[in-house]
C-alpha cells in the first residue's frame, strides 16, 4: 500500500502486485487539480477629496495663476499646464504637493506639519506619512537653488490638518525682503497658489488645509 499526500485529501492506492486481489474498501477518489485565478486587487484609489480653501495668515494674498492644458511646464511655483502637479520635472509631486519658490538669493526654509504632528523640513527630510522634502534650498547659502518643496507619493495620505510655515533664515548675499509664493496640490488639483514678502528672519505660518 502506497500512501500519497496532496493537499487535504488522502489517497488511498491499493497496490496491485497480487493478481486476483479483490480490492474491498475505500476507493481511489479522483483529484481535480483546479487552479483558482484570483483577480488582482485594482490599485489603491487615488485621494479624492474636497479640500476647503486653506487658511491664510495676515499679509498672505492669493495669486490668480491662469494655467492651460498643453502649457510648458516651467520652474516658476506654479502649475503652467493645469495637471495638478507644479513644477513637475524640477521637482517631485504626489497625492499632496507644497513647494514654496522665490527668485532672491534668500535662504528660506519651508516647514509641513503632517497631521500626526510631524514636521518635514530641511533638518526631517521624511515623515512616518509618507512626506519627503526634496528641495533644500540655499543650504546656508551653499547652493543655488530658490524653491523648496515636500510631497506625498502614496496615494491616500493621511486625512487631517496640514500646516504650511516659511522662514526666512539668512540673507545670503543681503537678499533683503523676499516676494515668496506657496502653491499647494492636493489629489492631483491645485487648491490654491499665495505670495507674501517675507522678512529677514521672519517665520509666518503661510497656510494650513485640512484633508477630510
Ligand atoms: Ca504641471
Ligand atoms: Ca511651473
Ligand atoms: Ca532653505
Amino acid at each position: 500500500m502506497t500512501w500519497f499526500w496532496k493537499g487535504s485529501i488522502v489517497l488511498v492506492a491499493l497496490s496491485m502486485a497480487t493478481p486476483g486481489c479483490v480490492v474491498r474498501g475505500r476507493a481511489t477518489i479522483p483529484t481535480v487539480q483546479a487552479r483558482v485565478v484570483v483577480p488582482a486587487p485594482p490599485p489603491p484609489p487615488a485621494v479624492r477629496v474636497s479640500v476647503a480653501p486653506p487658511q491664510l495668515a495676515g499679509g498672505v494674498s492669493v495669486v490668480a495663476h491662469q494655467c492651460a492644458a498643453g502649457a510648458q511646464e516651467v520652474f516658476n511655483g506654479f502649475d503652467d499646464n493645469c495637471d495638478g502637479r507644479i513644477d513637475e520635472g524640477f521637482v517631485g509631486s504626489g497625492s499632496i504637493q507644497i513647494t514654496l519658490w522665490w527668485q532672491t538669493g534668500a535662504d528660506i526654509d519651508m516647514y509641513v506639519k503632517d497631521p500626526a504632528q510631524e514636521t518635514v523640513s530641511y533638518s526631517h527630510r521624511t515623515s512616518g506619512s509618507g512626506g519627503q522634502l526634496d528641495r533644500d534650498a540655499r543650504g546656508a547659502c551653499t547652493n543655488n537653488e530658490t524653491t523648496e518643496n515636500v510631497f506625498w507619493n502614496s496615494p491616500n495620505p493621511p486625512s487631517g490638518m496640514y500646516q504650511v510655515e516659511a522662514h526666512y533664515y539668512s540673507q545670503c548675499n543681503n537678499a533683503g525682503p523676499t516676494p515668496i509664493v506657496l502653491s499647494i496640490s492636493v489629489g492631483g488639483a491645485v487648491i490654491g497658489a499665495y505670495q507674501y514678502t517675507l522678512q529677514p528672519e521672519e517665520r509666518v505660518t503661510m497656510a494650513t488645509f485640512n484633508i477630510p
